[in-house]
């Protein structure tokens, strides 16, 4: 947790260091490594080669960050049979960081090819269902304490499958889970609307991952995923929605221009991002000042962009967005809304928007010992170039050619 800051005389910018203070941001272990599009991938000199590598990457990311303790891992990628969890906690925190939520991977195997939980074979259900179970026994080993789920189960033609039947494995078995979680672990349930199903997903939209989130158990939530929605839906009205029925678990940030493009955050539409921020501190406004407990997470894995440099843009961006949504006046926004003061109530959030909070930013980052400009410490660090030197030896070593072909 970044140390409090001693106050400023601005209010405005006390505002903004307190914020600061309380805003963390999950980095995942994919996306530091190659992992491409269906179309292929670019190989990246620099890119993680194993968990090593990416508990390596997570720590710098942090600490020039200060924001990002936790790093996402996915099950089969990261911590294939045989791993040793204990050792993995070591490497993480001698980078300064911990296991954030632990990632099942309920998709790439070849017997989810009609789905996993939603599969009409039962025994590729109870090999799901399992591989969630050892999940459980892997976030135990490991200190996490979040579940996050994401199934690409669903449908590629009319009729293939039946819909019903197929929402009530997904009801059977979420439950079965939640039944062996622990008093402190959290399921987080995302919802997608399509891919890699084309007909339909299992789990859709953020009604369909509400409905199995509460009939799976009390500690079970739902997951945004900011790129997950169709163009023309409002994401702050579906967080909204949630935060006040005490359902959203956490995010998974990225933008997107068309679909699941795992864009920057903040890099097509920052006032939507900033909206959503809005939601959540206008949640803090009405219940004491107090921010809920969210898992803001990132969800990216860049095929163009360095992977480093993005992360540690996309962290900025949600530093800084987060930051500029704690500068609406919730007192003054409720008294121009009780009179429909339409105009004087939007200029609320648009004058916040428009706050440039950079400098406070910098006062925050100097007080935590961080550079003022985490992007440019990393680029003249040099850590990237003798990162690229030590794994492209590495690649030789493991006679790991680099070519884009087809995934
Ligand atoms: C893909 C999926 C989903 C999931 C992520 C990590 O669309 O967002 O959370 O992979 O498994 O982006
Ligand atoms: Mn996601
Ligand atoms: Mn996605």
């Amino acid at each position: 947790m970044p140390r409090p800051c001693e106050p400023s005389s601005d209010p405005q910018t006390e505002r903004i260091l307190s914020t600061l203070d309380q805003f963390r941001i999950e980095t995942p272990s994919w996306g530091y490594a190659d992992t491409g599009t269906r179309f292929g991938k670019f190989h990246q000199p620099a890119a993680a080669l194993d968990l090593g590598d990416k508990l390596a990457d997570a720590g710098q990311v942090h600490r020039l960050t200060g924001c990002c303790p936790t790093v996402a891992v996915h099950v089969l990628w990261d911590f294939p049979a045989g791993t040793d969890a204990a050792e993995v906690v070591r490497q993480a925190g001698a980078h300064g960081i911990s296991i954030g939520s632990i990632n099942p991977n309920l998709f790439q195997d070849q017997q989810y090819k009609l789905g996993s939980f939603g599969n009409p074979d039962p025994s590729v259900q109870r090999a799901a269902l399992q591989h969630c179970l050892d999940s459980i026994a892997i976030a135990r080993a490991v200190g996490s304490r979040f579940l996050s789920l994401w199934f690409a189960d669903g449908t590629n033609y009319p009729g293939q499958d039946n819909i019903r039947a197929r929402k009530q494995r997904f009801t059977d078995a979420l439950r079965q889970i939640h039944e062996r979680l622990s008093d402190e672990e959290e399921l987080l349930i995302e919802y997608k609307p399509f891919e890699p199903a084309f007909y339909q997903t299992d789990i859709a939209d953020w009604g369909m991952a509400y409905l199995l989130a509460k009939s799976a158990g009390p500690q079970a939530k739902v997951l945004v995923d900011t790129g997950h929605h169709y163009q023309a839906q409002n994401i702050e009205q579906i967080v909204a929605w949630l935060l006040d029925e005490q359902m959203l678990g956490g995010f998974h940030f990225n933008d997107r221009r068309y679909a699941d493009d795992d864009l920057t955050l903040g890099s097509i539409d920052p006032y939507q991002v900033f909206r959503i921020f809005h939601e959540i501190h206008g949640y803090a406004f009405d219940h004491g000042g107090v921010l809920p407990e969210i898992a803001y997470m990132i969800d990216q894995s860049h095929n163009l962009k360095p992977k480093l440099e993005a992360m540690i843009q996309t962290v900025m961006v949600a530093q800084e967005l987060f930051a500029k949504a704690a500068l609406v006046d919730h007192a003054a926004l409720s008294v121009l809304q009780s009179r429909g003061d339409i105009v004087a109530a939007e200029r609320v959030l648009q004058r916040a928007f428009m706050t440039d909070v950079t400098a406070a930013l910098v006062i925050w980052r100097r007080r935590q010992g961080l550079p003022d400009d985490p992007l440019e410490a990393l680029r003249s660090s040099g850590y990237i170039e003798q990162a690229a030197r030590d794994r492209m030896q590495r690649r030789a070593a493991l006679g790991i050619h680099q070519s884009s072909s087809y995934a």
